[in-house]
């Protein structure tokens, strides 16, 4: 009899737990090097975010190819994404994590959606603005709806909240009102989601020109970090950083090299801008660069020597990613054919 009882009771705080956790769903694009910016905007979250969310993660490949790929080199860098990323932490066992190209629904959803989304809206998106004037050459209409399919990421999984940089907040709120549009005309079909920026790391800045954000395909090679970057390497570029003639380590406006130096270093070592600039007083900007790029060694190393382990195995990469993508499929179909039903398509 007891026994029972205490099945129910178990069973009951089970579907609480299941009922109280919130969604979460992010992707990054697997374009090729994996930068501290991408790392501590949006991967540090992602893992963090596991224990206290039912986490979706996915490598954003499709998107990728709205600027011109080379197939061996494309192929390589989602490899080397997929195992970096379990690298960081995120954890199949807890989170799937897929490949957005082996869930079908992804680009059917963003299909449909591009049929609910205006052209002014699109053309707004300062991303769009940004890569089109960087491949003034290929313009192409993907660029242009890439948010429609970012979209389709996130409201095929009901997400409640979508971990990511301050650079894509923008896509977060077109998103929103995609939905909301659609939700307008056919009732609730989509969990309107909220954008989730974390303080420290959402935006790091290029070392060299910290006016802008650190990115991967910045033209500097030493404005930029990557993860898999040697030890020796990361304290070079740390060196360099461009910083001022202030001479003092403290946040204010105007001090743009040292504000992100200071982001960087309090996004690794959890420590307060107060705690910091006490702990600097007195110390040159050497000190400063130096202390900043042996944190930032210190928080990559355990992920490097866990990259070399698994990158090396492929089987059970695979079975990861075929797993994350089974599991993707069977949440993100209802999604999809209850639009599609609302729309008016026939199911079969
Ligand atoms: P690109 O250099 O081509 O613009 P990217 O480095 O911005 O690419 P994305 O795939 O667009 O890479 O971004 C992946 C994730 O990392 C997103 O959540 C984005 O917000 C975050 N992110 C990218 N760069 C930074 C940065 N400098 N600081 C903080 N977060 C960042
Ligand atoms: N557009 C994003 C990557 C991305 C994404 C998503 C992020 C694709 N789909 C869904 C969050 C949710 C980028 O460029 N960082």
């Amino acid at each position: 009899m007891h026994f029972f009882r205490d099945c129910i009771v178990i069973c009951n705080i089970m579907s609480e737990e299941i009922e109280r956790k919130k969604r979460v769903f992010s992707a990054v694009q697997p374009s090729g090097g994996l930068t501290l910016g991408n790392y501590l905007g949006a991967l540090k979250n992602w893992v963090k975010m596991q224990d206290e969310f039912e986490c979706i993660y996915a490598l954003a490949d499709l998107h990728t190819i709205t600027v011109r790929q080379e197939p061996a080199k494309m192929r390589a860098n989602i490899m080397e994404a997929y195992a970096l990323f379990l690298a960081c932490g995120v954890d199949p066992e807890k989170s799937p994590f897929f490949i957005q190209s082996h869930v079908h629904t992804h680009a059917e959803l963003a299909w449909l959606l591009n049929c609910y989304t205006q052209f002014g809206e699109l053309g707004r998106m300062t991303q769009f603005k940004d890569k089109s004037a960087k491949h003034a050459d290929n313009i192409n209409a993907g660029l242009f709806t890439y948010p429609s399919l970012m979209a389709a990421d996130i409201l095929l999984y009901q997400a409640d909240m979508v971990p990511v940089g301050a650079d894509q907040k923008q896509h977060l709120e077109l998103t929103r009102d995609i939905a909301q549009r659609f939700n307008g005309i056919y009732g609730n079909v989509f969990k309107i989601p909220e954008a989730y920026i974390p303080k420290a790391g959402a935006r790091v800045m290029s070392l060299q020109e910290p006016t802008s954000k650190m990115s991967k395909s910045d033209t500097n090679v030493n404005g930029c970090i990557y993860v898999l970057d040697s030890p020796d390497v990361i304290i070079k570029k740390f060196k360099r950083a461009v910083t001022d003639s202030d001479a003092c380590v403290r946040y204010a406006d105007g001090k743009d090299g040292i504000n992100n130096l200071m982001s960087i270093y309090s996004s690794v070592t959890g420590k307060s801008f107060d705690e910091i600039e006490r702990e600097f007083d007195g110390k040159g900007y050497g000190d400063f660069k130096l202390a900043v790029g042996e944190a930032v060694v210190e928080e990559l190393r355990p992920i490097q020597e866990n990259f070399k382990k698994l990158s090396a195995d492929k089987a059970y990469l695979q079975q990861c990613y075929a797993n994350g993508a089974e599991l993707a499929l069977r949440i993100s179909k209802r999604t999809l054919d209850k639009a599609m039903k609302k729309i008016g398509f026939v199911l079969k």
